[in-house]
């Protein structure tokens, strides 16, 4: 059981931050029906190792069966529905937006709900399901490919090229200017939230530790289980995001008011 004065006294300072910057993962979506990352690999999946399902060399090697598991993950995010938690972050971005304040995502999240729900100020650090580029071109080659099915595994643009998801797999570089925007809003943000991530894979992993290094912010974490960032956090809420986001809100409202 949560402690609520933890989440109350979170929501007070809250109610104050000027600059605000909130990670989510895959746990944010999970409400919505969209496995965490490490919850796609079960099933048919499960005996396909994920390193080489979301890297480049794994690519090269079957582009077909890659583009497989993309397919069923983008069926199944095309499906969802963004949920309360995402919600919450659209309302709060808003509300901050009209005192003049800063609000601003960094997600990890390829599933583009945060924008479908209202969301207006959102880095994709790993890119979108949603757009592709051709294999061996560079970030600014990307452009959307929204049908799903695809007519054909994998695809090719009309040049005969390979295309691939426009994501940021292992052993690749984040786009420079999303990392480097989003290092500069952890070092000067006065809140950071970290909600539904497992806090495992770098860059994104070390937004708080950079938040922490600076000095200025607080720094909490929304997830039921416990990660490696936990011990480090100020304010820990063990809630699923659905449910901890929106009650969130409601108080800083209330401190608002
Ligand atoms: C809830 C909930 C609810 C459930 N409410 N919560 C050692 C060896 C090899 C590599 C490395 C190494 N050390 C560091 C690296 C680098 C590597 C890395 O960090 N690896 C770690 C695994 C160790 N990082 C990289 O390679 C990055 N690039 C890079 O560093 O470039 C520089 C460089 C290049 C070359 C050489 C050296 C340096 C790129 C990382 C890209 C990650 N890409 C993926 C795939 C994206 C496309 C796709 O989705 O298909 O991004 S991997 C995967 O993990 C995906 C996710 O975005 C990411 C993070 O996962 P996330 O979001 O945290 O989800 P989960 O599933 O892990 O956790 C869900 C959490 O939600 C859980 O905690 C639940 O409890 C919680 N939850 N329900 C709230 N309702």
């Amino acid at each position: 059981m949560i402690a609520t004065w933890e989440l109350e006294e979170l929501a007070a300072l809250a109610s104050r931050a000027q600059r605000i910057l909130v990670s989510t993962g895959a746990g944010v979506s999970a409400e919505s029906g969209i496995p965490t990352f490490r919850d796609a690999q079960t099933g048919l999946w499960a005996k396909h190792d994920p390193v080489m399902l979301a890297s480049v060399e794994g690519f090269r090697r079957d582009p077909a069966t890659v583009w497989r598991w993309y397919e069923e993950r983008r069926a199944s995010m095309r499906a969802a529905q963004p949920n309360p938690g995402h919600s919450a972050l659209a309302q709060w971005e808003a509300l901050w937006t009209g005192l003049g304040r800063e609000f601003t995502l960094a997600t990890q999240n390829i599933d583009g709900l945060h924008q479908r729900a209202g969301s207006r100020s959102v880095i994709e650090l790993h890119g979108s399901i949603w757009e592709v580029r051709p294999d061996g071109g560079g970030f600014e080659h990307a452009f959307r490919l929204e049908d799903c099915p695809l007519p054909s595994l994998p695809p090719v643009d009309s040049g005969g090229r390979l295309l691939r998801p426009n994501v940021v797999w292992f052993g690749e570089m984040l786009d420079p200017r999303n990392q480097g925007r989003a290092f500069e809003l952890a070092r000067r943000c006065d809140l950071l939230i970290v909600a539904g991530s497992s806090s495992v894979v770098y860059p994104a992993a070390a937004l708080p530790l950079l938040a922490l290094e600076a000095g200025g912010a607080a720094v909490a974490e929304i997830n039921p289980q416990p990660t490696e960032l936990s011990g480090l956090v100020h304010y820990r809420i063990p809630w699923p995001s659905g449910k901890a986001l929106p009650e969130l809100l409601r108080r800083i409202e209330g401190h608002l008011a």
